[in-house]
């Protein structure tokens, strides 16, 4: 029922959204972990970090018109200038998994009225990007993870469906893409960053042509071709890459390999092991980073798992082309000029680079890279002391991900309600946020850390677990918990991650 869709490129992302409740049937038990394959729906989540998709199905129209009234998804483009201004004690630009937390959050404080609480967001769907790698894993189905943004949020809050257009801090206010301008007390700036598929020449081609044996978990649109694909290999080249550069989630370029390296296992396509070179199928990393992750806690254990499992390390190779079955790489502090390092395909996994909405970037917000200037332990911005920023738009130097929200968030709520008081801010946030890395299909090594990648982890503190042992509750938590908690209470405002419901 997917079909084409018109993108309509906005400022906005959005982002974890989330699966539902049809995922809390599957596994349970080791052993029938291949049945586990079949997609079940979930999904994804980043999907709108960037884009929206507006889909010309039958059934899409019947549901916008159920919905009441199409929405304008304007972009910036020619917007009248116009229009009444509108004003609200809060306005919260974003109504991903940060926006939506923020703002349901505030609401349940019960400090506020009708409408005196904005979100801003132009996206019609909201995706639990976390369900990403299920999906291309055969887990889920892309549908399941989304839902229609305006069912997430709370009627006692307005929402703006026009992005914005420009921030003018120093009077207070945000003009939005149809023109309208609206003023604030408070802003909340969480929109989340892009997924650039133009940043590698030739992806947004080879992703669109459903013959070529390129596909990505990072987007809506092409999620859905990683597991067929995996399918469909048999033997030669498997390139799974990961960019040099900030991106949501940096286990999630290795999660998929994982899972694809465990099909192709079970299919008696691959050894992993000594005898790795003798597969039909042969597996690289190709990864901008000099080590498989940023921590060296798990980056060690995914190390041995990588030389364990026969997979080629292409450590610093920065894939800028894709050239028909040629992937071509830079390589990370190489002299300007080097040769680009070229290698032939049978199936590519790309991440695209990642980075600010222009609309973030260029604006008085941003800091010398684009993202939202905060202060790392107050999420206060470190100019205008009435803006806030928690989620992937903001400076905050730690992973991008659903968890470090969690945490993000009851301290901005806590500092900006201090702040509505004249008050200074007191809450801090530690630069919590993890990665639940699927290391096999039923296998989950959870990754929590905060600033300086200094391990956090929850279940080593309550019951003395090494959580760099993949398991297999982990995977049950990524799996099934995670997506069920995000939907039924994360996005309402009343989930703080590691310290359960708020
Ligand atoms: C979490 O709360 C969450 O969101 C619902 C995730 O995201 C998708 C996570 O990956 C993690 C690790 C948490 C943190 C919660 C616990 C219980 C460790």
């Amino acid at each position: 029922m997917e079909t084409r869709e018109s993108h309509v490129t906005v400022s906005h992302k959005h982002h974890v959204p989330a699966l539902s409740n049809a995922d809390a049937d599957a596994d349970a038990d080791a052993e029938d972990r291949r049945s586990r394959h079949v997609a079940t729906r979930i999904q994804h989540p980043a999907a709108s970090l960037a884009r929206i998709s507006l889909h010309h199905t039958s059934q899409m129209q019947r549901s916008l018109r159920l919905a009441g009234a199409a929405r304008s998804f304007a972009t910036a483009a020619a917007a009248p200038v116009s229009s009444a201004t509108a004003s609200h004690k809060v306005v919260v630009v974003g109504g991903g998994a940060a926006g939506l937390a923020i703002s349901h959050q505030l609401l349940g404080t019960g400090k506020f009225k009708p409408e005196e609480i904005a979100v801003v967001d132009p996206a019609m769907w909201h995706n639990y990007q976390p369900g990403w790698t299920l999906v291309g894993g055969g887990l889920k189905t892309k549908e399941e993870g989304r839902r229609r943004l305006s069912s997430l949020v709370d009627k006692k809050l307005k929402l703006y469906t026009s992005g914005v257009a420009t921030f003018a801090p120093e009077e207070n206010s945000i003009t939005l893409a149809n023109g309208d301008r609206v003023g604030y007390e408070q802003l909340v700036v969480a929109p989340g960053i892009q997924v650039d598929n133009t940043s590698i020449k030739g992806l947004p081609e080879a992703l669109a042509n459903p013959d070529a044996p390129v596909s990505s978990i990072y987007s809506y649109d092409s999620v859905d071709k990683v597991y067929p694909s995996i399918k469909k290999l048999t033997k030669g080249r498997a390139i799974f890459t990961q960019p040099a550069g900030v991106i949501k989630c940096a286990g999630a370029p290795q999660k998929i390999m994982w899972l694809a390296l465990d099909h192709w296992k079970e299919a008696g396509l691959y050894k992993a092991g000594g005898e790795a070179s003798q597969s039909a199928i042969q597996i690289s990393f190709a990864t901008g980073l000099p080590t498989m992750f940023g921590v060296p806690k798990y980056s060690a254990t995914l190390e041995k798992l990588r030389q364990e499992r026969g997979v080629e390390g292409l450590f610093q190779h920065d894939l800028v082309a894709v050239e028909g079955n040629t992937a071509v790489f830079t390589r990370v502090g190489s002299e300007p000029g080097s040769e680009p390092v070229r290698r032939e395909f049978d199936l590519l996994h790309v991440v695209p680079k990642m980075g600010p909405h222009a609309f973030v970037k260029n604006s008085p917000l941003a800091d010398g890279a684009g993202y939202v200037a905060v202060d790392n332990a107050t999420t206060q911005h470190v100019k205008y002391a009435n803006v806030w920023s928690a989620g992937d738009a903001s400076s905050l130097p730690t992973s991008k991900t659903a968890a470090a929200v969690t945490a993000e968030s009851p301290v901005l709520v806590h500092n900006l309600l201090l702040a509505m008081q004249g008050k200074a801010p007191e809450a801090v946030y530690d630069g919590y946020t993890s990665c639940p890395l699927l290391t096999e299909y039923g296998k989950v090594l959870l990754a929590e850390f905060k600033y300086a990648g200094v391990p956090k982890e929850t279940f080593n503190k309550w019951f003395g677990i090494d959580q760099a042992i993949p398991r297999r509750a982990f995977y049950h938590l990524k799996k099934d918990f995670f997506p069920w908690v995000y939907y039924e209470s994360m996005v309402k405002g009343t989930w703080g991650g590691p310290k359960g419901w708020l």
